[in-house]
């Protein structure tokens, strides 16, 4: 008998993003269906088609897909195929991700998919809810990587959990606080074929906080450096400047590139957020020259980092109510002060999930509650105090316009002189040429729901 097959689905994404990484979602996931089913992955946002005799239709789900996933979970269902969510959007947001699906799967997905498929067989999916609970890492299997494909860059992830907590981000809420790290034995593993290849750690933050993570991400470091790789990129915050010695392991071991949440120079963005660790780094530095303490931290971590031949890959939030048309201005131009070599300036979006969402929604704040539902996913979710329509849309152009192709090209020149490190140049300037195309083409398709959304507030 043919083995029945189950379609692991990363819906199409309306923001235009992700799509040359795969999901490791639901490679990971497919590391845990026996094998007695036929898997594949299909990755709708780069255009690939769900096969006709699909016979369980699984779906990653985030806010931003959400709208898709729904869709699309419809449409299956109503040609006679169950469907199952799982990922960030349903954990948060579950009884109204069961109105689409037939069942739902709440948090960490590896341990339910034995029960989940008895389920299916025994024809008892219909209206099933499961919350499988906290994943024990140490039984991690190494994920179906053949299923996605070959990505621009291989992700890999090693721990998950942050216990800093900041109000914008659910991953402390979904994933706990307390680092839940993969045994190294199994990094190790899987590293294997990843010799002379790209790599990008998922980790919410691989370096993380304290003397047992800093340890911890030395022995990372030894392990990356065996595996020969081409480079590899990873998440983390700016405390790891302070540590010359895993910046020194970092370099040798291929790093080209940093992620680093510096949000907002604001003092008071960073404490209404809960950004300690920022604060902590400005509070122990001096305001110089032109420098406030904010941005000579963060000047400072930016410098210390390229001196260790690593790019500086920032990420800053705007549209607050802490930022004002000049706050704006001087970001702009602090951005290029500081000579970081990308900078993803994005809008402060509540997600579900995150304690900025619940007080949003409290306050009365968002333009919707479930923004997420709407036809055209929307830039802007609620009018900052400081800040006209007018006001975010042109900021959006000014910052994504910062790295047009010139720009772009000449950025990733100075990431060579800055660095003497080819791949850091390489890699930021794909990035911000990708994130200059990205949102142009999206700009493109929805001028018109940009403007109407921000037109009626
Ligand atoms: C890597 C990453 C990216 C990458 C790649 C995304 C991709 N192609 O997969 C890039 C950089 C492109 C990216 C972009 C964005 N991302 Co992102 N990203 C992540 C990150 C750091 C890791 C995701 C990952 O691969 N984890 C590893 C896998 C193994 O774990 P997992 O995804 O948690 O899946 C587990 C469970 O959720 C569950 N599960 C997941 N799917 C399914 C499906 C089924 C059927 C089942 C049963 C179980 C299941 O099982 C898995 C194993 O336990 C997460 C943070 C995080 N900790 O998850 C943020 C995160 C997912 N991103 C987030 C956001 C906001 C974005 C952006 C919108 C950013 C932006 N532009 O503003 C875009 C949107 C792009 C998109 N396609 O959706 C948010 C999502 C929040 C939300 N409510 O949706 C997160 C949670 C980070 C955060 N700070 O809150 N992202
Ligand atoms: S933004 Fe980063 S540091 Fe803050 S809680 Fe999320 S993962 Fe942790």
């Amino acid at each position: 008998m043919p083995k029945k097959k189950i379609a692991l689905i990363n819906p199409k994404n309306p923001l235009r993003e992700g799509a040359s990484l795969g999901s490791l979602s639901l490679a990971t996931n497919a590391a845990f269906i026996p094998d007695n089913y036929d898997v594949v992955v299909v990755n709708q946002a780069s255009g690939e088609k769900i096969p006709r005799d699909t016979k369980l239709a699984a779906i990653t789900v985030n806010t931003v897909t959400a709208r898709n996933a729904y869709n699309l979970s419809e449409e299956l269902r109503r040609a006679g195929i169950p469907t199952v969510f799982g990922g960030v959007h349903p954990s948060v947001q579950t009884e109204e991700a069961r109105k689409y699906a037939s069942a739902v799967v709440v948090g960490e997905g590896e341990t339910v998919w034995d029960q989940l498929l008895d389920d299916f067989e025994t024809g008892k999916l219909e209206g099933k809810l499961y919350t499988p609970g906290s994943f024990d890492m140490a039984e991690s299997r190494l994920p179906r990587r053949e299923l996605m494909g070959q990505p621009f860059m291989n992700t890999l992830q090693t721990s998950r959990g942050c216990p800093l907590g900041c109000d914008f981000c659910s991953v402390t809420n979904l994933y706990g606080s307390k680092y839940k790290y993969k045994p190294l034995e199994l990094v190790e593993e899987e590293l294997a074929p990843f010799k002379g290849r790209r790599v990008f750690l998922v980790d919410d933050n691989f370096f993380g906080v304290g003397e047992a993570s800093a340890q911890r991400a030395k022995n990372l470091m030894g392990l990356l450096k065996k595996a020969n790789l081409k480079s590899w990129m990873g998440q983390t915050s700016i405390n790891i400047a302070n540590n010359p010695e895993i910046l020194g392991l970092a370099r040798e071991s291929g790093a080209a590139g940093f992620y680093i949440g510096f949000e907002s120079l604001s003092e008071s963005f960073l404490d209404a957020m809960s950004k300690r660790i920022n604060l902590r780094q400005a509070r122990k530095t001096i305001a110089i020259g032109e420098y406030t303490e904010v941005e000579a931290a963060y000047a400072g971590a930016v410098r210390t980092i390229q001196d260790h031949g690593i790019g500086v890959f920032g990420s800053f939030i705007y549209g607050t109510d802490h930022d004002t048309n000049r706050s704006l201005d001087r970001l702009r131009w602090f951005i290029g002060k500081s000579g970081m070599d990308t900078a993803y300036v994005k809008p402060l979006t509540p997600l579900p999930g995150t304690n900025v969402y619940d007080d949003f929604v409290r306050e009365g704040k968002l333009f919707d509650d479930t923004y997420w539902m709407q036809d055209n996913y929307p830039v802007f979710t609620f009018k900052p105090k400081n800040l006209s329509a007018k006001d975010l849309t042109r900021n959006a152009e000014r910052f994504v316009g910062m790295y047009n192709l010139p720009n772009s090209l000449w950025g990733a020149a100075k990431t060579l002189a800055r660095t003497k490190n080819p791949e850091a140049a390489f890699l930021s300037g794909i990035s911000n040429w990708g994130n200059y195309a990205s949102y142009t083409a999206f700009r493109r398709e929805n001028s018109d729901a940009i403007r109407d959304t921000l037109g009626s507030h």
